[in-house]
């Protein structure tokens, strides 16, 4: 029986990346690049997760000029923390919603006794303050690990990895909560039998390596995710 379940954030907690893709834009505009990411490109660079590492993938691959060529890395940390700015800003503007059944399921795994816990490639400022906009902070999460904590965003395992070590729980003692195939390779990577939840950018994705695919969480029976066992067992 698992004892604990892990959710991802970004399109499994909240359909935020619409939000990235707006916060994005405004700190371009604010830095006074002429860089727009609309929803096609978004797709494609949603491939990258991180978003330091998605605008240098950005740039490198899809022609973003106008960044300089020295200190790079030091100008895509202060762009990205401006987007960080705005991102936070909107959240807690309270127009960011959960998604449909992710509250029902909180708060029924958290009376059934279950561990919570998040394993997120996203910065964790924005952890803070979607759940603060949305739940009451993140004090039902027992491990919140998000961000630069480890050194591979998904598709590695790390993060998965150190949310395990934090809860000193095996994987099959677990469950993940995915919306896209990035984050499923990580979890299964991690060992753990994982849910996907698909979400406005990733309806259409592979999800083969999923223990269970769920569209609406929303009309879910949770007794389906609470029944999984690791593949090992
Ligand atoms: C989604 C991501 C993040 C967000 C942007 O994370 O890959 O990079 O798109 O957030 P997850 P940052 O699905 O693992 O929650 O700009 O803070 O990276
Ligand atoms: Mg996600």
């Amino acid at each position: 029986m698992i004892k604990a379940i892990i959710f991802d954030v970004d399109g499994t907690l909240s359909e935020t990346e619409e939000t990235h893709r707006k916060a994005f834009n405004r700190a371009f505009e604010t830095a006074g690049l002429d860089w727009h990411w609309d929803q096609a490109l978004y797709t494609r660079l949603l491939e990258v997760t991180g978003g330091k590492e998605r605008i240098r993938y950005f740039i490198e691959s899809f022609g973003g000029t106008g960044a300089p060529a020295d200190a790079l890395d030091q100008y895509v940390r202060t762009l990205h923390a401006t987007k960080t700015e705005a991102y936070t800003d909107m959240v807690s503007s309270g127009k960011v919603p959960l998604r449909p059944g992710i509250r029902k399921l909180i708060d029924d795994a958290a009376e059934r006794g279950f561990r919570l816990a998040i394993a997120t490639t996203t910065t964790p400022a924005n952890v803070d303050a979607l759940l603060s906009a949305t739940l009451d902070g993140t004090r039902r999460f027992e491990v919140i690990c998000a961000g630069d904590s480890v050194p591979n965003k998904k598709p590695a395992p790390d993060v998965y990895e150190l949310v395990l070590k934090k809860l000193e729980l095996p994987p099959a003692a677990c469950v993940a909560i995915e919306d896209s195939r990035n984050g499923l390779l990580s979890s299964v990577a991690a060992g753990i039998p994982t849910v996907v939840t698909p979400g406005i950018y990733t309806t259409g994705q592979r999800f083969d390596e999923a223990a269970l695919v769920i569209d609406d969480l929303a009309a879910s029976d949770f007794e389906a995710i609470y029944r999984l066992t690791s593949p090992a067992e």
